[in-house]
């Protein structure tokens, strides 16, 4: 079995698992009956696993994905974003609320724990937007974060797999689709204004204006997949190229997935890779010694560190 299901979490609408042969874990979206859209529950179980599969450090390479085929018709799909079906006035809403969960447990408090185990206090099941939040995570994960895509990747679903570093798309079955201005919603973030960095700004006005389909050999041309393959070697090419990446320098890949969101990122983009470079200083003598310095009382000594050029 190529795959060991990590059963530490209880997952409802996301499948977790581990590699068997290389450092990769494999997310998926598992509500294939609704090509797999996401709703609140959806986000946070995919923050939990990110977040675990950050810490993870012999994990090189995450795939995101869609589990499939759908049992209702056999259509297979990445991701057809926000789950239409829950959106309220404000955004995306839990099916129970935190107030009426809370009652129905017999539960004096208003509080809840979120999946990062914060109690929160807000009583109210206000819609959410958070799948930016996990769009922040794929793109701060230090290592690199492949789209599989087997099949629909449309609206939220599509800026994440625009937003994730590589994608790995079904010759057969996958489709990009941005439905976003259909359903009076739009991600004027990465979805929109990164997808044209990538595929020019004609291109991705067209995709958002005209909302055409685009098969995966169309997105490849675009340049926003990387390569098709034919569906039954989806997964294998998928793990080959986590092998690959897993023989690469860590610190080496993490920099470089700094280096290329700098650009985009702003002061916060500074800040991440700024961040990977003071840890890098803290590794050496010279920080070690300014460290001892002030623990033993003393003033520190650099007179034997060269002024490198
Ligand atoms: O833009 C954002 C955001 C922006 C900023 C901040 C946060 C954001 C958060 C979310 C989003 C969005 O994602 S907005 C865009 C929401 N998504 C859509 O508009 C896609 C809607 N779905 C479709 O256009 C089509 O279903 C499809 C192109 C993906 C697939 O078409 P297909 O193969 O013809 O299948 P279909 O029969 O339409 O769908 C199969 C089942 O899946 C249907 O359920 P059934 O009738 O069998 O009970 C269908 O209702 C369900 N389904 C598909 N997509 C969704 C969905 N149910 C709820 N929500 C969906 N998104």
């Amino acid at each position: 079995e190529r795959w060991t299901a990590i059963d530490r979490f209880d997952f409802a609408d996301i499948t977790y698992h581990r590699s068997t042969d290389t450092g990769a874990v494999r997310i998926a979206f598992d509500r294939p009956e609704k090509r797999n859209a996401f709703r609140p529950e959806t986000v946070d179980e995919l923050a939990t696993a990110l977040d675990h599969a950050k810490r993870q450090t012999d994990v090189g390479c995450v795939l995101l994905t869609g589990n499939g085929p759908s049992e209702k018709d056999g259509g297979w799909a990445f991701c057809a974003g926000g789950d239409q079906s829950i959106r309220g006035e404000s955004g995306y809403e839990y099916s129970e609320s935190p107030r009426d969960s809370d009652t129905a447990s017999g539960e004096q408090s208003d509080s809840r724990e979120t999946s990062d185990g914060v109690e929160d206090d807000a009583p109210e099941n206000v819609g959410r937007l958070h799948i930016l939040e996990v769009q922040r995570q794929i793109r701060h994960i230090p290592k690199p974060v492949v789209a599989v895509v087997p099949g629909w990747a449309v609206g939220g679903g599509h800026s994440l797999h625009v937003v994730c570093d590589l994608t790995l798309a079904s010759e057969e079955h996958a489709k990009f689709l941005q439905t976003d201005p259909d359903v009076g919603s739009f991600d004027g973030g990465f979805g929109s204004a990164y997808l044209a960095r990538q595929v020019g700004q004609k291109k991705a006005r067209e995709v958002f204006f005209l909302g055409k389909t685009y098969d995966a050999a169309e997105a490849a041309d675009m340049g926003m997949v990387n390569d098709v393959v034919p569906h039954e070697d989806l997964e294998d090419t998928a793990i080959e190229w986590a092998e690959r990446m897993n023989e690469k320098s860590p610190t080496a890949m993490r920099m470089l997935k700094y280096a290329f969101n700098l650009d985009s990122d702003g002061m916060v983009g500074q800040q991440v890779f700024a961040g990977e470079a003071t840890r890098l200083a803290y590794m050496t003598d010279e920080a070690q010694e300014g460290r001892d310095a002030f623990n033993e009382g003393r003033d520190p000594d650099f007179d034997d560190v060269p002024w490198h050029y």
